[in-house]
């Protein structure tokens, strides 16, 4: 056992360490939040999992003592109790290293627990919660070698310290254990060093401090966005759409036929989601018109607003990947905006662009057919999710995400493809991207246990703005089987399909097929993601006992 742990005597100065080693984790961890994944902060994400922990009558209890401070309460609880264990924590350190450091570290991974609990987390959740234990743990091992009586403390005292003259040891000279300093060069030195010491505790502290409020100042443009779309009721829309109940057919493990907002992919270039209020908001229409249009927020939601139900998909999804899914999307049609604007002949195509710079390359005559190809400000039922365009986004039914899906869209340019370029266009994708057909098995899943007998197979598919006709399943080599489709709820949107099959013991490999509404049958060539889409069969492999 280091030297260290007998002379750190008491406890004050120990705990200090603990806290101040903490208080500097856990504030880079809140600033690291505010740039990875807002709301996953070590302290709210804790909040929130003991909010959604605690049994009724705690909730009450709460709410009867504190009132509407009642989630202030739980933070400062949560801070207490935490001021508690990193106390616990550098007394531990200081005297049997390294549980003290384990300790903060499990602090750690009780963050990191709890932000993967969170709906809508990502893998960059956990990030600030092991940004906050390694940033401690360090700070940690670093003070207590500081903490005054320790050979490192008397190290690391500044040259020219008031010392009597003869009392400096040579560097790293080890002093036989149970050795005391002189008397008489105790006490001053033994002052030098904890000034020094709580030099370091303090500066750590500070730096948490400073991390922290960093963090919460770039978080607050977000959270007053959040708090403006927390207010917003929709308008009613003059076209309202219907899901058929057959559109849906329940079978557990399918993707639902209409995809929850907090279970929506979300793709984008924007590493912190753009804070845009719509009060300032306002769409320019410019470029090759006979007259610019601009629209504000308050103006377009005085428009007559239709329902429409369009299926998502970005180009990067991969054969049976999971980057597309439907909404309920509430818009104005960009037909009509256009039409006011008067393109020229010679135009082709609508740039458009986000707030954040980001840019998508549509062919105008997509956006002036009679498809649902909208400005959106509603996805099912709710003002859009700030990660998924807030305040206004495009919809274009039939085109890949990132050529036609802009989200925080705020400038429409009408040009031509031989006169602009788009983000993705100039990273080695296609300037157009039509979505391309596919199917996909979402049951069985892979690595589901099976017995031999009637087994689901069921999955989605879909070719947007063109249609399914048919689904059908092969299994291993044999001859393809016509599965059943559900209600499409229009050709914009996929559509489930099953198969009952009658399996025999052993291992299998199930294939699924798409022919579109044109007749085209879903291609078994295999290509990759780039230049505009995948393509290939969806296959799994099963074994049954
Ligand atoms: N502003 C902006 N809009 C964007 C993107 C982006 O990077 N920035 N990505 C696009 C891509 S590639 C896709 S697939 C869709 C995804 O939309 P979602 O995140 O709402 O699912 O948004 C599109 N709109
Ligand atoms: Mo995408």
């Amino acid at each position: 056992m280091p030297e260290t742990s007998g002379r750190a005597r008491g406890w004050v100065l120990p705990a200090v360490t603990g806290v101040a080693s903490v208080a500097f984790g856990v504030g880079i961890g809140e600033l690291a939040a505010a740039v990875l994944a807002p709301a996953s902060g070590p302290f709210v994400v804790v909040g929130s999992l003991l909010i959604d922990l605690a049994p009724p009558w705690a909730k009450d209890a709460a709410i009867a003592l504190f009132g509407t401070a009642d989630k202030a309460a739980l933070l400062v609880g949560i801070g207490l109790v935490l001021v508690a264990v990193a106390g616990a924590a550098g007394v531990l350190e200081a005297r049997r290293p390294p549980w003290g450091r384990v300790l903060v570290g499990l602090l750690g991974v009780v963050g990191a627990i709890a932000a993967s609990t969170r709906a809508n987390a990502s893998m960059l959740a956990i990030a600030p919660s092991a940004i906050a234990a390694i940033g401690a743990v360090v700070a940690l091992q670093l003070l207590v070698r500081r903490l005054p009586g320790t050979d490192a403390a008397a190290a690391t005292r500044p040259a020219g310290a008031t010392r009597p003259a003869g009392a400096t040891r040579p560097a790293g000279a080890t002093r036989p254990a149970g050795a005391t300093r002189p008397a008489g060069a105790t006490r001053p030195a033994g002052e030098v060093d904890r000034r020094r010491f709580l030099g370091w505790a303090g500066g750590a502290a500070a730096i948490g401090a400073i991390a922290a409020l960093g963090g919460n100042a770039l978080q607050a443009g977000s959270r007053a966005v959040t708090a403006i779309r927390e207010t917003i009721t929709l308008p009613r829309p003059t076209a309202s759409a219907t899901v058929p109940a057959s559109a849906e057919l329940g079978i557990a493990g399918v993707a639902p036929v209409v995809t929850p907002n907090a279970q929506f992919y979300r793709i984008d270039t924007a590493l912190a989601v753009p804070a845009v209020d719509p009060a300032g908001w306002s769409l320019r229409i410019h470029g090759m018109v006979e007259r610019e249009v601009s629209i504000t927020w308050d103006e377009l939601i005085a428009l007559p607003l239709e329902e429409s139900v369009t299926t998502l998909a970005c180009v990067s999804n991969e054969v049976g990947g999971g980057l597309i899914g439907n909404a309920v999307w509430l818009g104005y049609p960009i037909r009509e905006l256009l039409a006011r604007a008067v393109p020229s002949a010679d135009a082709d195509m609508v740039l458009s662009r986000s707030v954040d710079g980001f840019t998508a390359s549509t062919p105008l005559a997509v956006l002036e057919d009679d498809r649902n190809a909208i400005l959106a400000i509603g996805m099912n039922g709710d003002p859009l999710p700030p990660e998924h365009g807030f305040p206004v986004r495009m919809v274009v039914p039939g085109l890949y995400g990132y050529v036609s899906a802009t989200k925080w869209v705020v400038d429409l340019e009408v040009t031509r493809f031989d006169a602009a370029a788009a983000y993705w266009t100039t990273r080695g994708w296609s300037e157009r991207g039509p979505i391309k057909l596919q199917s996909r098995i979402d049951v069985p899943r892979s690595g589901q246990s099976l017995q031999a007998g009637p087994v689901t197979v069921a999955g989605v598919a879909w070719h947007q703005h063109v249609g399914i006709e048919a689904v059908d399943v092969q299994v291993d080599d044999g001859p393809w089987q016509p599965a059943t489709l559900a209600t499409a709820i229009s050709i914009d949107t996929w559509v489930q399909w099953r198969y009952d099959w009658d399996a025999p013991a052993g291992t299998h490999t199930l294939r699924v097929r798409a022919t579109g509404a044109d007749g085209e049958v879903q291609t078994s060539e295999v290509q990759g993601v780039v230049p505009d889409g995948a393509t290939g069969l969806h296959e799994r492999a099963v074994q049954l006992g």
